[in-house]
This record gives structure tokens, sequence and C-alpha cells, in this order.
């Protein structure tokens, strides 16, 4: 779907699922968590997640796990460096709602965590205030424990929530 003629906060997933793997698509324009007409993604920061901007997340899983997370973004300020994350729980009014980041292997420790136990999504957005970003693992998601995409302020894991996005990502086979 393209950007432009979605109108207000519309959402659309379409999924794939069985014995060959798991693939999902869904799409989004960014709405305050106080809008009329909600959206599954919430921005925080209207400068660096500006209303009406737009978020694709692709999951594509092979029947033993391996799986590949892509990400397009759309009208987002331009230059800027966003960290991003596949978090646990869903979106929420509070940035705080989708808890902490998936983890392959769950640990406390904070050695585990970064983009070998986790789902990195980060990038910079270009002139136009566009990004993608792909991030591939030899494994797949438990069912159920994944659930969202949160857009961070800074790369790596220390900026603040500026948006979220709720992503039916699909548990792996295996
Ligand atoms: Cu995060």
């Amino acid at each position: 779907m393209v950007a432009g003629i979605l109108a207000g906060a519309v959402a659309a997933a379409m999924l794939t699922s069985g014995v060959h793997g798991y693939e999902m698509r869904t799409d989004a324009q960014f709405a305050p968590p106080t809008a009329f007409v909600p959206s599954a993604a919430v921005t925080y920061d209207m400068a660096l997640v500006p209303a009406a901007s737009w978020i694709e997340v692709g999951q594509r899983s092979e029947e033993l796990g391996p799986t590949t997370v892509r990400l397009r973004v759309t009208g987002f300020a331009p230059g800027h460096r966003y960290g991003v994350h596949v978090h646990r729980s869903p979106c929420g009014a509070d940035p705080a709602a989708a808890g902490g980041h998936y983890q392959h292997e769950p640990s406390p420790d904070a050695q585990h965590a970064g983009a070998g136990n986790e789902v990195w999504l980060d990038f910079t957005a270009d002139a136009d205030g566009s990004g993608a970003a792909e991030a591939r693992h030899a494994w797949g998601f438990r069912r159920g424990e994944a659930s969202s995409v949160v857009i961070h302020s800074a790369p790596g894991a220390k900026g603040d929530r500026v948006g979220c996005f709720t992503v039916p990502f699909g548990g792996s086979a295996v």
C-alpha cells in the first residue's frame, strides 16, 4: 500500500502460515495515543515520528526457524538516526507498555542484550525522511512473545521511546 492513499490511521496485515513457514506484512500510519481513530502505530514524539508518518513491517520465517524482519518508514525526521527493536508486548498509550526487547535467549544479563540475541532494525532517515532496515537470524520467534516494533530517539538501546507499532509476529515451527 502507498502511504498517500491511506486516510487517517490505518492498519492492514497479510498473514500466511503453514507447513512452509510464516509470512506477514503489515503497515500503518502513526497517530497519537489520544487520536479519535486509534492506530496500531502510536507516536510519543511528534517531532521525530510525525502524525501520518508511515511504517511497514514484514516477517518471513522459514519452516525450521530462520527469520527475516524488514522495516520501511516514510515521513520521519530527515537525517535522524533511530534505534529500533522488536519488543515483547503490544503498544499502549504509555510508551512502557511494549515491555522489554524480545530475546532469543531470555536473560537479565546486559551482555545478552544486542543485535545477536534480539531483533534490531536501527536506521538513519534519508533527506526525504524515508528509511529501511532488515535483520536476519537463524532463529524464529516463540509464539506470542514478540508483539511490537519500538522506535527510539537514538541508535542502540538507550534512546527514549518515540513511537511503537503493534505487529502480528508469528511463531516459528520449532
Ligand atoms: Cu527497544
